[in-house]
């Protein structure tokens, strides 16, 4: 029985064989690998936004240089990001091209305002830990060069979620108004958070594929629910209460019930429709900008050093 080249890649997937740049893969399982990790990347950049915004306002200089430092790393894990899409055949230009001009999708949680401190803490804690869930298991996807690229990643974002709760734990141990801050803050991030796992799986269209195919290992109910069986206890050891009336411990499942995120406010910011959408997207296209001097520097002191180097 001879196998097609499309059943022999589907059996090393099976077999948990890694897929790397220069084996044959389905178009389709290319596309939708450009599709996630450029998505990705593109989150990882806009992701540096929210925080950047709060960099100067830090509450004092040791706050800041952390801050400084977490809002550098996301920017490395945009680069191993775009050189893992690259290894796909994708163009940096044309990703960035696509990010810019409004066509590419990046994580809904970035366009949602930062209005406080304790915004730091529950960004690290509660958006740093959805990051985290998702990411682990992506240490483990089918394709060589993003699950390395997630090694690395995981690594740091285990520190900005420790930062985070540090944060909100230093708040909730300090004066009733610093508390109320926290308090204030998981009211505002508690359901955006929920909505990074992405829609319901009976309405996500690419998840039973990308489970086959073992980009992704676990769906986005499951990593949903996972998040809140583990922020739940976080929350009370910290004294806050989580903003939903239907959260309820289920004996049976072992879990959480929780209530029903609201879908249409995702939707609609998942279309550019979001608080801050057009900010975000603002500020990326006049960094951007006013990176290209750097960007032509660097091409030129490189093809200096490729000259003096060929005479
Ligand atoms: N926002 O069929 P599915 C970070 C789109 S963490 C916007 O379920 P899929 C670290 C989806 O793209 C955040 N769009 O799709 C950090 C698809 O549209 P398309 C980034 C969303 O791919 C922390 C459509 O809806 N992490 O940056 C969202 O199987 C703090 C249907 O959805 C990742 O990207 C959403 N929340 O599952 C940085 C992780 N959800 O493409 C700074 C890797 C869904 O067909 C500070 N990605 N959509 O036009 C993934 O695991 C997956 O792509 C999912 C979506 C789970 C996000």
């Amino acid at each position: 029985l001879e196998l097609t080249q499309e059943e022999q890649f589907q059996a090393r997937i099976d077999a948990d064989v890694r897929i790397e740049p220069k084996d044959w893969m389905p178009d389709a399982y290319r596309k939708t690998l450009i599709r996630q990790i450029s998505q990705h990347a593109h989150s990882e950049l806009v992701g540096m936004l929210p925080e950047g915004n709060w960099i100067t306002r830090a509450p004092s200089l040791k706050r800041k240089s952390i801050l400084l430092s977490k809002v550098q790393d996301e920017a490395g894990h945009g680069l191993y990001l775009y050189s893992a899409a690259e290894t796909l055949g994708a163009s940096r230009d044309q990703m960035l091209a696509d990010l810019h001009s409004g066509k590419a999708k990046y994580s809904s949680i970035f366009n949602y305002p930062t209005l406080s401190w304790a915004d730091m803490g529950t960004v690290g804690w509660l958006v740093d830990g959805a990051a985290i869930l998702n990411q682990v298991p992506l240490c483990r996807t089918s394709y060589g060069p993003y699950a390395r690229a997630m090694v690395r990643v995981c690594k740091e974002e285990s520190f900005h979620q420790r930062q985070g709760f540090e944060i909100m734990q230093t708040l909730c141990e300090g004066a009733p108004e610093q508390k109320a801050m926290a308090q204030e803050a998981l009211n505002r991030w508690w359901w955006p958070t929920l909505m990074m796992f992405g829609p319901k799986d009976a309405d996500s269209p690419n998840t039973a594929q990308s489970m086959n195919w073992r980009i992704k290992r676990f769906t986005n109910d499951e990593l949903r629910q996972k998040f809140v069986d583990m922020m739940v206890p976080q929350a009370e050891f910290l004294g806050l209460t989580v903003p939903d009336p239907n959260l309820k411990w289920n004996e049976a499942k072992s879990g959480y019930d929780f209530g029903e995120v609201d879908w249409e406010e995702f939707w609609n910011v998942v279309k550019g429709n979001g608080m801050c959408n057009k900010d975000r997207l603002g500020a990326r296209v006049k960094a951007h900008e006013e990176g290209a001097w750097v960007r032509e520097a660097a091409l030129a002191h490189a093809a200096k050093r490729k000259q003096r180097t060929e005479q």
